[in-house]
């Protein structure tokens, strides 16, 4: 297995001179690095332990200037090795590379204690006990702290053998989530073109597939992965990758821009985040405060508000708060990120991303805090319960809710289960989230605009989807809106009749002088079935009645002012397909003869059966088409 790991600590203390005893390899690279003797940018090296474990190390510089060079680095590492000289013993960057550590949420560390071989006996002890002051209290409480000399070679095959064993412990479940790969170098390579590098956290790719570019926004195909310097096919969450894409410009991508898969491209500017104070930090967070974001391998000025009534979040505290942006950042649930101050000369904390699509809102929204310490606590269906039922929207798509919050599908679709407010509408690919208290709001409205639409129109089934959702809920997406619906009549709350929807109460009727009348229509348009009474299409009490019978399915309407009963419709139809089989076409005179009623009926008759795609024109005469599907 690959893993990367990478250094930390005080300016001078060994860092690069360790990674050169483990590797053989040279990270200050730089002629401003090999002039001045300190590492500037991070430096890149690997090698293989004992085991064919293979090791990518990312070299960082201690200086307290280029920290945001530091931060690029640490993000995505397996371990660390925390690098304090036995002379000097913990310093201000110790501290601060421990503070971003610990903000990034890196999990392993091993504390190596350099420079022995000038220091008298003793003082390793004593450095070991800072070490632990350091970390009391962290999650590095009790780490491994192993005496080096660089100089010598003495310690590094204590350290190797540590590192084996820490590394051999680590268990990667194999999610299939999305491929992303913060960038931190660009560069192009003769003949072969742009080449993007970095630390892949997430998902796997290959030769051949597409790529996105955050924030640049375009896609690029994939044409090459190195992983330390060796052609691969694919590349995994935690391999150190190099990746060659076609028809890419340098110009066009920095550091800090995320190579990623196409579903989750997308720039977030408001973040809604917990926030962390560092014990360390000299001073406390304000609301309103301008900071530096670093998450990723990215940088940006922040604007950070508290949310919650405190407008204040001291040294060691922890808080909820959005960080808005004026640059678009690519970033997701459960993203580490560190902060600094706007000038970038002291770490003040860290923290990790709940929502990356934050809502413009109140610093105080109860709805939101509750969401987010949900989110927080990682309760997946009290979070989502939450999230729904303080939308505007009725339901989201659950595969964009899903990628929005990063979850695992599997620990979603338990979430969903586990929830007896949250429910799926229809089928994969497309199903859409939703909860009990959203619809019942629709079902409200739903509700309120069918009682008007009854009252305004009694004689009318009701309204059809598109109608009903226009009144009732136009901002809903009508794909949602049609699943609600289909919800809503399986539990006969609503009744359908013909694509028209309405209150199971809703009797649609004629007056009595309506039914009266619609009594005799129907009666002389039965008594001669193939050649019907003409109504006038004019006459509003007409209409509503014809409406009525074609609307139930008594009459079929074949032209304006024209409709025959259905049985002489069918019939009409069957006395078609027994001519028609027999000889294979049929005039309009043929037709007229064969229902004994004028040319006028016939040829309207034949109008609605080429509509209907019944029948066929052929010149003069019609030929068969398909049977009739919406008539029994
Ligand atoms: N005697 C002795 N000298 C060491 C040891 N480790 C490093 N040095 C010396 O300390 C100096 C700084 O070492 P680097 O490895 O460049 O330190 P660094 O931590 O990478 O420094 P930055 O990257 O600039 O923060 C160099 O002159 C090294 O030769 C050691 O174990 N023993
Ligand atoms: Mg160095």
């Amino acid at each position: 297995m690959a893993f990367v790991i990478g250094t930390a600590g005080h300016i001078d203390h060994g860092k690069t001179s360790l990674v050169r005893q483990l590797t053989g390899q040279e990270t200050d690279g730089l002629k401003a690095e090999k002039e001045r003797g300190i590492s500037i940018d991070l430096g890149f090296a690997h090698f293989t332990l004992p085991g064919d474990i293979s090791v990518g190390v990312v070299d960082v510089p201690g200086h307290e200037r280029f920290i945001r060079n530091m931060v690029a680095g640490a993000h995505g590492l397996d371990l660390v090795l925390f690098v304090i000289a036995a002379d000097d013993g913990v310093m201000p960057q110790t501290e601060e590379h421990f503070d971003i550590l610990c903000s990034l949420g890196i999990e392993r560390a091993i504390f190596v204690v350099t420079k022995v071989d000038i220091v008298p006996a003793g003082r390793f002890e004593e450095v070991a006990e800072e070490i632990a002051i350091l970390v009391d209290g962290s999650r590095f409480d009790g780490v491994k702290i192993i005496p080096v000399s660089n100089a010598t070679g003495d310690g590094t095959n204590a350290l190797c053998l540590e590192l084996a064993n820490a590394l051999q412990n680590i268990q990667r479940d194999p999610t299939a989530d999305a491929f992303r790969l913060p960038i931190d170098r660009v560069f192009n390579v003769h003949g072969r073109g742009v080449v993007i590098t970095g630390t892949q956290i997430s998902g796997s790719i290959e030769v051949g597939e597409e790529v996105a570019i955050v924030s640049e926004g375009a896609r690029y195909r994939v044409r090459g992965l190195q992983s330390h310097g060796v052609d691969v096919n694919q590349g995994q969450a935690g391999d150190r990758l190099a990746i060659n894409l076609i028809g890419a410009e340098t110009s066009n991508f920095h550091r800090g821009d995320v190579a990623c898969d196409p579903r989750i491209a997308t720039g977030a500017l408001r973040l809604d985040v917990v926030i962390t104070v560092a014990g360390h930090a000299d001073h406390e967070l304000k609301n309103g405060q301008r900071l530096r974001l670093h998450l990723g391998t990215a940088e940006r000025v922040a604007t950070v508000f508290l949310l919650g009534k405190d407008a204040m979040l001291g040294r060691g505290g922890s808080g909820l708060a959005q960080l808005r942006l004026r640059e678009p950042v690519q970033t997701m649930s459960g993203d580490r990120f560190v902060l600094r101050d706007e000038q970038g000369e002291h770490t003040l904390g860290g923290g990790i991303v709940l929502d990356p699509d934050g809502p413009k809102t109140r610093r105080d929204n109860p709805d939101r805090m509750e969401f987010l310490t949900a989110m927080q606590q990682a309760d997946i269906p009290r979070a989502l319960e939450q999230l729904l039922g303080g939308s505007s929207e009725v339901g989201i798509l659950a595969d964009i809710l899903q990628l929005r919050l990063n979850l695992p599908q599997q620990e979603f679709q338990a979430a969903v289960k586990a929830s007896k407010s949250l429910a799926l509408l229809g089928n994969a690919p497309e199903i859409w989230i939703t909860c009990s208290s959203n619809l019942d709001r629709l079902r409200q409205s739903i509700d309120t605009t069918l009682a008007n639409y009854h009252a305004s129109a009694p004689t009318s089934d009701g309204p059809g989807v598109e109608e009903l959702r226009y009144h009732s809920a136009s901002k809903v997406d009508s794909r949602l809106f049609r699943l609600a619906l289909d919800r809503l009549v399986a539990a006969q709350h609503l009744t359908q009749i013909d694509g028209a929807f309405a209150l199971p109460s809703h009797r649609a009727g004629l007056t009595a002088d309506q039914q009266d009348k619609a009594a005799l229509m129907l009666a002389a348009i039965e008594a001669t079935p193939f050649s019907p009474p003409l109504w006038d299409a004019k006459n509003a009490d007409d209409k509503t009645i014809i409406a009525h019978l074609v609307q139930r399915g008594i009459l079929v309407r074949v032209a304006q002012g024209m409709a025959f009963s259905r049985s002489a419709y069918v019939s009409a139809d069957q006395m078609l397909e027994a001519h028609l089989l027999e000889h294979g076409d049929i005039s309009a005179a043929q037709f007229r003869d064969l229902l004994g009623t004028s040319r006028k009926y016939a040829l309207a008759l034949l109008e609605s059966f080429d509509r209907k795609g019944r029948t066929v024109r052929a010149g003069d005469v019609r030929k068969r088409g398909r049977p009739l599907v919406d008539l029994p």
